[in-house]
């Protein structure tokens, strides 16, 4: 099966300082899933195509990579949304036993089936929005049982839906009932069993920590990141989101592809990210969800040429937002960022924080033939426009999604 795209204008996100590099007048051959020739149309070769297609008139960026979510999980929090909104805060509704722990409780009841239809829902969102890769996290199970149900549920996605899914094993997302006053009794369990069987079903492709004073402290989720680094599995963590614990400098020196959250993240840290080449994701979902003023050092990762990626972190609790064009608007509105920054935040960025840019995020031969075609005009528009729908459609290894 190959495809020809013609007409196109390309915006690449090839990596580098310069821009969005736009390329008018091109076209693009898709074969075996890859990119596997860009070029003028003036030299357009006269091979026979399975398909054409006429791009005039559209925008094509890379399929768009939501780099951190929650998607799988049952329940809401709509509750404690009210709570909060009546003066308590979400460390106090967490100590509570109500916060993550309310969902852990949802989650270990439903039934994998479960998971897969109401986390499909909340992938429509993300899919009418461009995302063509999905990074899910477990984290609301907390047993081996229900972390790797929640590890099969994501990964089962790409079989009812177009959609390509990085897996991430958080069972150190917070200390389960179990185990309340022996954490370090959890992080054994962890590191001994849960990691172990989630490599050897073949589910994961990274391992998380919430290093924070409700998740785990630095010593705790060091052991997590060795375990995870002995079994040959990427590493990221949940760092410095709500106190500065310095979860980001100990990750970034393990070799993590990206931390995420950093709103409390200072010049050291952002030193140990550019010394080590660790993405920073930002997350404004959650920053607008909780009303959290304390910015990311956003002028400190440019100074430093820090990768900065952009992602949903859709989850019940800080961030039910199912939406990357939102997160993008927010990206902009919030943090300061360009249209320029956000896009590459959810491309090439994107894809370097799972490991995979030198496969996805950037319109390249030899890349996955990953696209989306966008009714717009300028790459500013994504960012900026709200709720309209502007792709027009995604294609995902070659093939156009029906969407
Ligand atoms: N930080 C977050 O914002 C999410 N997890 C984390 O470690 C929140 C998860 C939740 O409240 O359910
Ligand atoms: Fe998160």
């Amino acid at each position: 099966m190959n495809l020809l795209l013609i007409n196109a204008s390309i915006v690449t996100m090839e990596t580098g300082d310069s821009g969005y590099q736009i390329q008018q007048d091109q076209f693009i051959v898709l074969s075996s899933g890859k990119i596997s020739q860009i070029g003028s149309m003036q030299d357009l070769p006269d091979s026979v195509f399975d398909h054409i297609l006429d791009c005039s008139s559209k925008l094509i960026t890379p399929g768009l990579i939501d780099c951190h979510t929650h998607l799988i999980f049952a329940g809401n929090r709509a509750g404690e949304f009210e709570q909060r909104l009546n003066g308590a805060t979400y460390q106090e509704i967490a100590r509570g036993g109500g916060g993550i722990m309310a969902t852990v409780h949802a989650t270990r009841e439903a039934s994998e089936q479960e998971l897969i239809e109401k986390a499909l829902k909340r992938l429509s969102g993300l899919i009418r929005d461009g995302v063509t890769t999905v990074e899910i996290k477990s984290g609301y199970g907390l047993t081996l049982a229900s972390e790797l149900k929640m590890l099969r549920a994501a990964k089962q996605l790409e079989l009812y839906a177009d959609i390509k899914v990085s897996t991430t094993l958080l069972a150190a997302h917070a200390v389960p009932p179990e185990y309340i006053s022996d954490a370090d009794s959890y992080i054994d369990y962890i590191c001994a069993s849960i990691i172990p069987a989630a490599v050897e079903a073949q589910l994961v492709d990274y391992v998380d920590v919430f290093c924070e004073g409700i998740g785990f402290n630095l010593a705790q989720s060091k052991r997590v990141f060795s375990s995870a680094l002995k079994y040959g599995l990427g590493i990221k963590g949940h760092t410095e989101q709500l106190s500065n614990l310095g979860g980001s400098i100990l990750a970034a020196e393990m070799g993590a592809s990206s931390v995420d959250h950093i709103e409390y993240l200072d010049q050291k840290g952002v030193e140990a990210l550019a010394a080590n080449g660790t993405v920073a994701t930002l997350l404004p979902g959650a920053f607008y969800f909780l009303r959290e003023t304390h910015l990311p050092p956003i002028d400190l990762l440019r100074k430093y040429k820090v990768p900065m990626a952009l992602a949903t972190d859709f989850n019940p609790g800080t961030s039910p937002i199912a939406s990357i064009a939102m997160i993008m608007n927010m990206g902009c509105t919030l943090f300061n960022l360009t249209p320029q920054e956000t896009l590459r935040g959810v491309t090439c960025n994107a894809a370097k924080a799972l490991g995979l840019e030198k496969q996805r995020g950037q319109i390249k031969v030899g890349f996955d033939a990953d696209l989306c075609l966008w009714n717009i005009d300028h790459p500013a528009q994504l960012s900026y426009e709200i709720g309209t729908p502007l792709l027009d459609l995604r294609i995902i290894n070659g093939e156009i999604c029906n969407d």
